[in-house]
């Protein structure tokens, strides 16, 4: 139930439509439709959002101002000084992180023999990967291949991925998901055991491995279970706020701080993997986030530090279908299985004025065209929105259809009031995925001998967007691949005297730039104190 009449109004129109509406089969537009789409309405191309770096390896380069502001702040450490000398932890391999690809690493890692050792600001499985909703890509039925899998990621990035890094993503995707499945995941299956897979945004080929929609919750659970019962050392609450070089100009570890008591603690390791996760909690010019608590950009800060580049630093992904109805779950993820099976777009007219699978930055663009430019938007509480009409579904697939495929999106609108099997639901686009990250190679590490990354922290893989589900993908395939190459080098590693020297020539950077900020980073939480109650 919708309180307002307005919205009622305009639902009496989608209604009137849906008929006429289901039978359309909307064309995609072209590429030059899409090029100045994007230009003129994709959050990316709204220049005076963002500034050029004046310090560090991308010096000049274009980033988001609320990320520039924290790439150019202090170090936590300005003022306090660190013992070095006794380490607190002496470890083979430090993962700093405990989403999806910080355990697939931790688990490749012990299997390898190394000593691991695991932390996070959070808890492990306090993260992106746990909301991540709609599934996983892979190639594995006879009409598809790795290769076709490749075309569309790399199409749909718009020629910029990695070709090495995206090589390795699709051609590992089958074996991911065939370790995931023995590691325990319920991916959904036919009654004759053969996966279920849908289509995503852009893909060509049906290859979404889904469990629901609540696919990375049930991969982070088995993950997690992984990890513990092997009995690798997590420690919780404990975030790194610097990373350690040695003598040689390797990374050797990290300084640790409790989240709660604040105590700094130094760990030594011979090989560091950063899986921090991605920035949504940043909320880039003012979006909404789908993202969890922990999304600050903690792991490009860190690397950035140390001297490791980033590509595409200035590319984020809004997920076209944020929930824009009611308040308590603005900008939550609506997963793109929705339009995968059977809902449109449709604006306050009750029109379709898109075709519900074309990529996702050309989706959110054409979303925030059909609210600014042509005025066709739902006026809500929070600004504007087009309609999901989900109804639509059991049309098309029979009842019982949205509760057996995407139940947790039924059970997020009813706690609410809407039963989105009858009523349609409101949509904005929401801050999803930070495209660009630490600049790895195809063996994950980054631009600093011994410093690895997985996961959201990375950028390259997918160019400069990134499909349905290759996310997942990504931090099973990079993040156990991460664990494998940082344990075997720790077998050769013998690490230096310890060194925090980089930031103090990171400090003198500052202050040759002029950087006047007093911001420190990394932030490690979100900013949500209200400006007006700041300093009482
Ligand atoms: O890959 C994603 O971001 C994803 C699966 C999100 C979703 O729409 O469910």
């Amino acid at each position: 139930m919708y309180p307002d009449p307005k919205i009622n109004e305009s639902i009496k129109k989608v209604e009137a439509a849906r008929e006429a509406n289901m039978k359309l089969d909307p064309r995609r537009m072209t590429a030059d439709e899409k090029d100045n789409l994007l230009k003129t309405f994709h959050p990316d191309y709204k220049e005076a959002q963002f500034t050029n770096l004046r310090i560090g390896p991308n010096k000049g380069d274009k980033v988001p101002m609320e990320l520039a502001a924290l790439l150019e702040a202090k170090s936590r450490l300005e003022g306090y000084s660190v013992d070095l000398t006794k380490p607190h932890f002496d470890t083979d391999v430090l993962i700093i992180g405990g989403g999806g690809a910080g355990c697939s690493a931790a688990i490749e890692a012990d299997e390898n023999g190394a000593k691991v050792l695991m932390v996070t600001k959070l808890r492990v499985g306090d993260a992106n990967t746990m909301m991540a909703e709609g599934g996983i890509q892979a190639a594995d039925k006879p009409n598809d291949s790795p290769a076709q899998h490749f075309l569309d990621a790399f199409g749909g990035g718009h020629f910029a991925a990695q070709k090495d890094l995206l090589y390795k993503l699709v051609n590992e995707a089958p074996e991911a998901i065939q370790w995931l499945s023995k590691l325990g995941v319920e991916f959904d299956k036919a009654p004759d055991g053969t996966m279920i897979t849908t289509h995503g945004g852009g893909t060509s080929r049906k290859r979404m491995h889904a469990a629901k929609d609540y696919s990375g919750a049930e991969i982070m659970r088995t993950l997690r279970d992984e990890v513990i019962n092997r009995g690798i050392q997590v420690i919780d609450y404990t975030a790194a706020v610097e990373l350690i070089k040695d003598e040689n100009g390797h990374c050797a570890g990290a300084v640790l701080m409790n989240m709660e008591t604040k105590e700094l603690m130094v760990a030594r390791a011979k090989t560091v993997i950063l899986a921090t996760g991605g920035a949504g909690r940043l909320h880039y010019q003012g979006f909404p986030t789908s993202n969890h608590y922990g999304a600050t950009a903690d792991g490009l800060i860190l690397g950035y530090r140390l001297g490791a580049r980033l590509l595409y630093p200035d590319t984020l992904q809004y997920h076209p279908t944020g929930a824009a109805f009611p308040a308590q779950i603005y900008g939550a993820l609506v997963t793109e299985k929705v339009r995968s099976v059977g809902a449109m777009l449709v604006n306050a007219n009750g029109e379709v004025f898109m075709n519900p699978l074309e990529t996702r930055d050309v989706s959110a663009a054409s979303i925030i065209r059909e609210c600014t430019e042509r005025h066709n938007g739902v006026s809500t509480p929070d600004g504007y929105a087009v309609w999901l009409d989900t109804p639509m579904i059991e049309l098309k697939h029979g009842e019982g259809t949205i509760e057996k495929r995407i139940p947790a999106m039924m059970r997020m609108f009813a706690k609410h009031g809407i039963d989105i099997r009858k009523e349609p639901i409101l949509v904005y686009p929401t801050l999803h995925y930070q495209n660009g990250g630490l600049k790895i190679t195809a063996d994950g590490q980054t631009d600093i001998e011994n410093l690895y990354a997985a996961g959201e922290v990375v950028g390259g893989i997918h160019g400069r967007n990134r499909l349905m589900g290759n996310s997942l993908l990504d931090i099973i395939v990079f993040g156990r691949n991460a664990g494998k190459e940082a344990s075997e080098k720790a077998k050769s590693v013998t690490v230096g005297t310890l060194t925090l020297k980089h930031l103090e020539e990171f400090e003198k950077e500052r202050k040759d730039a002029r950087v006047e900020s007093d911001k420190i980073s990394p932030q490690l939480l979100p900013d949500y104190v209200r400006r007006e109650n700041r300093g009482r």
